[in-house]
């Protein structure tokens, strides 16, 4: 995408002076700025000392000022209090939706308190039997309906342990702009825990596949936010194909233990790479069928977007749109928080984190620290196995005491990189993946 051009350059204090959070919106779609006394702070210290300055593009509205809250700086989120969780930022309190930010992200293998948290519906009771007694149905177009207990289903089926990527479709909707309906996610609806379970083709195997059997539809034991028993919260369905890959899982543990409660317990799909909503939690039914699935979550411009790029803030009833599939390539930065200050005379800096792309692979990762005019190559080691983050490190220098953002932007292996804008609006805000940055601050 174009930076904006046709408007009057402004300087950068100007702009911070006028209007912020919507100069923030038209040129980078992010909300939230300019909330709390440290954030003030540092916005008059971007105006005395930015070395880079020449460089910024005009209109830019500084990382420090732009970011969403969900990066938690200077504003005040909602923090998440539940028992066995960190402190996430609370998205929706109704459903109970919670962002990781970036900085919390530094691990290999997400651990459960930090797993980010998005539900469509109620959080179900907790399942009062042993779990080993909790049915799962297979039906529709199969030879052999099966209804197995999770006891049952780890006896007949090889157990396999996986690291795999999980994020949510809507990763990364605060960057549109205009705003679309729905929760304003930064990058951390992601997590690549260690999953273990038996692949959904075993089960689907047993059962037998029709010739007519096209599609899933995926079904969870939580209630409708309305409490309506007949309406599912949410229930997702993918091509065959997808359910048939060796990485997609129906998952009895994360991390070696049983999954949390939030999380899906006791058992959930896991199906890597693509929309989160399709990893069904709490399930209870796949039901396999010759036509797409048509549940909650399906159709119109759920989970879809658009072939030819459709007018930002337009209506459209996503008639001609396709379902999203393979998530696109984004990078995180996780082992320093946006608007950390550092001691003065600092004059370099190490840089790490992950990057993914979908079913893809990540071929590079490239760090600017002066506005994208230059870039830096980050090393970035292989995946775990196939559908695993990949973790990328590097080393930026730092010239002077001064405002700093450290932009970071992952390629893909068939060559896309993340774009300078959110692009391919889409009413319901899927995909937005532009190249992410972060703020520090030396002296
Ligand atoms: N039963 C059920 N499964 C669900 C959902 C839900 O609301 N109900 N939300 C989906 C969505 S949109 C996402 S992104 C992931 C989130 O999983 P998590 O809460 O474990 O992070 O679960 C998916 N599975
Ligand atoms: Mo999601």
């Amino acid at each position: 995408m174009k930076p904006r051009t046709g408007r009057p350059e402004r300087g950068l204090l100007e702009l911070y002076r006028d209007d912020p959070e919507r100069a923030d919106a038209l040129v980078w779609g992010r909300r939230g700025a300019l909330r709390g006394a440290a954030l003030a702070a540092m916005g008059a210290a971007v105006g005395a000392a930015i070395p880079f300055a020449r460089r910024m593009p005009p209109g830019l509205v500084p990382a420090a000022l732009a970011q969403p809250a969900a990066s938690g700086s200077g504003g005040q989120p909602n923090l998440l209090r539940m028992e066995g969780k960190a402190p996430l930022v609370i998205l929706g309190e109704r459903p109970l939706v919670a962002e990781t930010p970036e900085h919390m992200l530094d691990d290999e293998v997400t651990p459960a308190d930090k797993f980010f948290i998005r539900n469509n519906g109620q959080i179900p009771e907790p399942f009062a039997g042993d779990p080993k007694s909790w049915t799962l149905r297979i039906e529709g177009e199969v030879n052999t309906p099966l209804a197995l207990t999770l006891g049952e289903i780890e006896q007949r089926f090889p157990l396999v342990t996986r690291r795999l990527q999980m994020e949510c479709g809507g990763n990364g909707r605060g960057f549109f702009s205009p705003e679309t309906r729905g929760n304003q996610w930064g990058n951390g609806a992601i997590s690549c825990a260690e999953w273990t379970g038996v692949r959904l083709r075993d089960l689907l195997q047993a059962a037998g596949l029709k010739e007519s059997a096209r599609f899933t539809g995926h079904y969870g034991a939580d209630p409708h936010l309305s409490g309506d028993p007949n309406r599912p919260a949410i229930s997702r369905g993918m091509r065959i194909e997808k359910a048939l890959d060796e990485d997609t899982l129906v998952a009895l543990r994360m991390n070696g233990q049983p999954i949390p409660h939030v999380h899906g317990a006791p058992v959930r799909l896991i199906v890597p790479g693509w929309p989160g909503s399709l990893s069904q939690k709490w399930l209870t039914r796949i039901l396999i069928r010759a036509t797409p699935h048509d549940g909650p979550g399906m159709g119109g411009t759920s989970y879809r977007v658009p072939v030819r790029p459709i007018v930002p803030g337009s209506r459209n009833d996503g008639r001609d749109f396709v379902d999203l599939e393979s998530m696109p390539v984004r990078s995180i930065l996780t082992n320093v928080a946006h608007g950390t200050r550092l001691p003065a005379g600092t004059r370099g800096l190490d840089v790490r984190g992950f990057a993914w792309a979908g079913d893809k692979t990540v071929r590079a990762v490239h760090l600017s620290v002066d506005y994208g005019a230059t870039w830096q190559e980050a090393r970035v080691a292989e995946p775990a196995n196939r559908h695993a983050w990949q973790r990328w490190s590097g080393r930026v220098a730092l010239p002077t005491d001064g405002y700093y953002e450290i932009w970071y932007r992952a390629t893909d292996s068939d060559g896309r990189m993340q774009p300078h804008v959110a692009g391919n609006w889409n009413p319901q805000g899927y995909g937005a993946n532009p190249i992410s940055r972060i703020a520090v601050l030396v002296g």
